[in-house]
């Protein structure tokens, strides 16, 4: 762990950690882009990763570079320890009750595509109905849509509202008897809307129905406890949360997982084989065929150690004042007009200006050194709701500060001259 992130863990998460000095951790946060020192508010599409992170990863292909599960010598095993501990403290993290509940995938679309083709293809038929929700990104629809192709089952989507919340309403009455499974996002990445899904997995349990939440952009922001919300199933990516990218997570229910028959075949998910017959090994190695991302999953574990040595409530506290702070300054703009105003919010800002097309003001800002992302941030369901091809989105970590909320607002007010 770099030094700053371990004077913080020193001070055991102290009233309010001095969250400037963090960013000295990240160091692609220190340059200059375009002539201006970068401003980066495009953390819902990756987030930067801290020296602690960097050197985890490059001490692996240093020091240790070995397969995992494999050898007897030195370098396997001490491999397979950092990768195996990665795992543990990502159980932690989300509070799994055992590690055989989390399954290391490419990212959070792996995860759900898994559950999807592993879990529910087997299960649905005509007649049987799987339920989202108007505010998923693609990975989060696409997925049970092939589902629903395969096997004559229907997609049944809860509408938004105005201010870009799902209408629980439409969600309840969606929920039927013929409702196989429900997949929504905690937190989503276009509009940074907080699901109620307190609510919505009590909804589902209370019909028997198995839920799955797409945490990708929740787990940045917030502290998760997989046991306490009682979710089927959480989708999660380490590059969301300043891991590497390349490497996620499924955490499933050990009851479900071991139902489950594998997702793909290959190396490390038997325990034998021969051409009469496979037998497959133990949750979670079945659903780990081949040789795993071992470099990743060590970075994500270190990513969790910085993260718990400030804090999850610390961050959410910072990042709630910070999403206030750009939220005000962004209505003081003429003409910019914000996409969604949900009562809870995490990380995201969408917004427009009149006349100004998103792709322009992405690139104009950009010149000034500050990145967002513009488009319909996979979300293209959402765009079309709001009747809009695309919007520009702020996305905030805890490294950004009210310095970068000026940045942005004198961006936009260039922009805003550009095209005046
Ligand atoms: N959203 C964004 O700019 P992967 O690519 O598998 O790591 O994550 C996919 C994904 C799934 N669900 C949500 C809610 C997400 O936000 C994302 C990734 C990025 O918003 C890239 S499109």
């Amino acid at each position: 762990m770099s030094s700053t992130a371990t004077e913080i863990a020193a001070s055991e998460h102290s009233e309010a950690p001095d969250f400037g000095r963090l960013r000295a951790d990240f160091p692609t946060l220190n340059q200059r882009v375009n002539g201006h020192p970068l401003c980066y508010l495009d953390n819902a599409a990756t987030t930067q990763k801290p020296e602690s992170v960097i050197s985890a990863v490059a001490n692996y292909y240093r020091k240790n570079n070995a397969n995992v599960h494999r050898g007897v010598h030195t370098l396997s095993e001490r491999a397979t320890a950092d990768y195996e501990g990665a795992r543990e403290k990502l159980r932690q993290f989300i509070g799994a009750e055992s590690t055989r509940e989390i399954v290391f995938t490419r990212g959070t679309t792996e995860a759900i595509n898994l559950v999807a083709q592993a879990y529910l293809r087997p299960l649905v038929s005509s007649g049987d109905e799987v339920l989202i929700t108007g505010l998923e990104h693609h990975s989060n629809i696409v997925p049970w849509q092939m589902v629903c192709e395969q096997t004559g089952a229907s997609l049944k989507v809860a509408a938004l509202d105005e201010n870009g919340e799902v209408r629980l309403d439409e969600f309840h009455r969606l929920l039927s008897d013929k409702t196989r499974f429900v997949a929504v996002s905690h937190v989503s990445n276009a509009l940074g809307t907080v699901n109620p899904v307190g609510e919505m997995i009590e909804a589902a349990k209370t019909r028997g129905v198995p839920i799955l939440l797409d945490g990708a952009q929740a787990l940045p922001h917030m502290h998760v406890d997989v046991r306490d919300l009682d979710c089927d199933f959480y989708a999660l990516s380490s590059h969301k949360m300043f891991g590497p990218t390349g490497i996620g997570a499924l955490y499933g229910k050990a009851s479900l997982l071991e139902a489950m028959p594998p997702y793909q075949g290959g190396g490390d998910m038997i325990s034998m084989v021969s051409f009469e017959e496979t037998r497959y090994n133990d949750l979670p190695y079945k659903f780990e065929a081949g040789t795993p991302n071992i470099a990743g999953a060590i970075g994500l574990g270190a990513a969790i150690d910085y993260l718990n040595a400030i804090g999850m409530t610390q961050i959410l506290n910072h990042e709630k004042a910070m999403v206030a702070a750009a939220l005000d300054g962004l209505s003081t703009i003429p003409g910019l007009r914000l996409i969604g105003r949900p009562r809870e919010r995490a990380g995201a800002i969408s917004f427009v200006i009149d006349g100004i097309h998103p792709h322009d003001i992405g690139t104009i800002v950009d010149a000034d050194g500050v990145a967002i992302r513009t488009g319909h941030h996979c979300a293209m369901p959402v765009m079309q709701h709001f009747g809009l091809p695309a919007t520009a989105r702020a996305s905030f970590a805890f490294y950004n500060n009210e310095a970068d909320i000026e940045r942005l607002l004198r961006a936009l007010e260039h922009c805003r001259n550009v095209f005046a």
